[in-house]
């Protein structure tokens, strides 16, 4: 059965074409540099927002119309595996993410719960060996169900704690069986409301313990995915954990985990952090933990973690020119960790927003790429601090410096003379970088 008989297959056929249903600037097989758009994106949908998300906000209950909506409970799950491939197939899409919980409903207990996942992981197994799409990577929920109240690792109560081990391991389990690239943790309620009834230190140490758990157990079944840690500083509890890059960059240097890990990077939670999503971006990469990418925007205007489709190309672009810089993004990829605007609940918006966002992301490569090809950046940059690369800026470079040396050299300088950061000009730079992009 076809659930999105409205869609054809997305095909790329430029920008000039009125085709509502094509990529205007992702044209996967196109060569940017070394590698094909496709090879350099690495696009994923996310399950959860596509497939399970039904639309409800704190205000208003579920208003999303799916060709699914008349199911319920195992017949839903498997309508919605049905569904998620033909909607890969559709969107030519590289790779996919989900939580446990979005693929196969909670049973009676553990052991039912773990029952279903087996169930629909057997179906997806079956879709995926003819299918091109493969699994980015696959995490638990350990905010949803109200036993995760108190937190899941980092809960005071340790029967939690055994049962979010559970759902671990078996995520650990799904994710060697269907070959996935990566394993994310997102401490959804691993975080506080108030100090005033929280032993901050045991429930960090805790949930060190945890994640030590987690790789000994992937090692021990041969699961060789890339862990991923992905920080957010609030929503749902007041402070999280892992509040953002450098946060989560220190823990795991304290818990000696950083040769474990690399950072899922999201934009919203970025500038949830008040930071913008390059700042997060450049923070990992430059420490080489840069290992995946959530691919959203958020709404300045709002302030909470709004999951919108990306679709602001001058963030796609300063997105895009980290991720050269990286290197790429090795087993990493970009999930569209984002949703339809309540107001956009027909099925075609699902095509509709992941066209928006590949063909940003597709714009922002171009315009990355001749960025870096011109040496925009890197020049001005360069010439910026050329102040290390000789004299006593070379000293103090190569640890030959010391507070006698430079006093004495300060004393010699007479007038000091800066020059200007020119950001403007810069900024006029990048804009015709992009508009260039529209002119060709
Ligand atoms: C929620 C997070 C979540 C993670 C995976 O804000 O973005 O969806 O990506 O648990
Ligand atoms: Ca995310
Ligand atoms: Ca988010």
């Amino acid at each position: 059965m076809a659930f999105f008989e409205n869609v054809n297959r997305i095909k790329y056929e430029g920008a000039e074409s009125t085709n509502p249903f094509a990529f205007k600037y992702y044209h996967p097989e196109e060569k940017i540099g070394d590698k094909t758009m496709e090879e350099h994106l690495r696009f994923a949908v996310a399950y959860w927002h596509t497939f399970t998300g039904d639309g409800s906000d704190p205000f208003g209950d579920g208003n999303m119309v799916r060709p699914w909506d008349h199911l319920k409970g195992m017949d839903l799950a498997k309508a919605r595996v049905e569904a998620a491939f033909e909607f890969f197939e559709k969107l030519n899409v590289p790779y996919f993410c989900f939580h446990d919980i979005d693929i196969a409903p909670e049973g009676e207990d553990l052991k039912g719960t773990l029952q279903n996942l087996d169930t629909i992981v057997d179906m997806i197994e079956k879709y995926m060996k003819t299918s091109k799409t493969k699994l980015l990577w696959n995490t638990a929920n350990m905010f949803t169900h109200p036993r995760f109240v108190h937190g899941a690792a980092t809960t005071n109560n340790a029967d939690v704690y055994a049962h979010a081990a559970a759902k671990v391991k078996k995520g650990l389990e799904i994710g060697k069986r269907l070959g996935g690239q990566n394993y994310v943790f997102w401490g959804g309620r691993e975080g506080y409301e108030t100090l005033l009834n929280t032993d901050m230190k045991l429930e960090q140490d805790n949930l060190a313990r945890f994640l030590h758990m987690a790789v000994d157990y992937a090692k021990e079944i041969g699961f060789d995915a890339q862990f991923l840690i992905e920080p957010k500083p609030k929503e749902p509890t007041k402070h999280q954990y892992d509040y953002d890059v450098a946060t989560a960059l220190s823990f795991l240097q304290k818990y000696d985990l950083q040769n474990h890990f690399k950072i899922n990077i999201e934009a919203n939670h970025a500038t949830l952090a008040g930071h913008t999503f390059e700042h997060e971006l450049r923070t990992a990469r430059m420490n080489g933990m840069l290992g995946s990418v959530d691919a959203n925007q958020g709404d300045t205007l709002l302030g909470w973690d709004t999951d919108e489709f990306p679709t602001d190309l001058y963030s796609t672009t300063l997105a895009m020119y980290e991720i050269l810089k990286n290197g790429g993004l090795e087993r990493g990829g970009l999930n569209f960790d984002a949703k339809v605007r309540r107001g956009s609940f027909e099925p075609d918006d699902l095509f509709h927003a992941h066209i928006a966002g590949m063909d940003s992301f597709a714009v922002g490569l171009r315009v990355a790429h001749r960025l870096i090809e011109d040496r925009v950046l890197d020049d001005f940059i360069e010439k910026r601090y050329a102040s290390f690369t000789d004299g006593i800026g070379k000293d103090i470079v190569e640890g030959k410096a010391d507070f006698h040396s430079l006093e004495k050299y300060a004393l010699g300088i007479g007038k000091i003379k800066n020059q200007s950061g020119r950001l403007e000009k810069i900024k006029a730079t990048i804009n015709q970088y992009l508009l260039q992009e529209f002119s060709k």
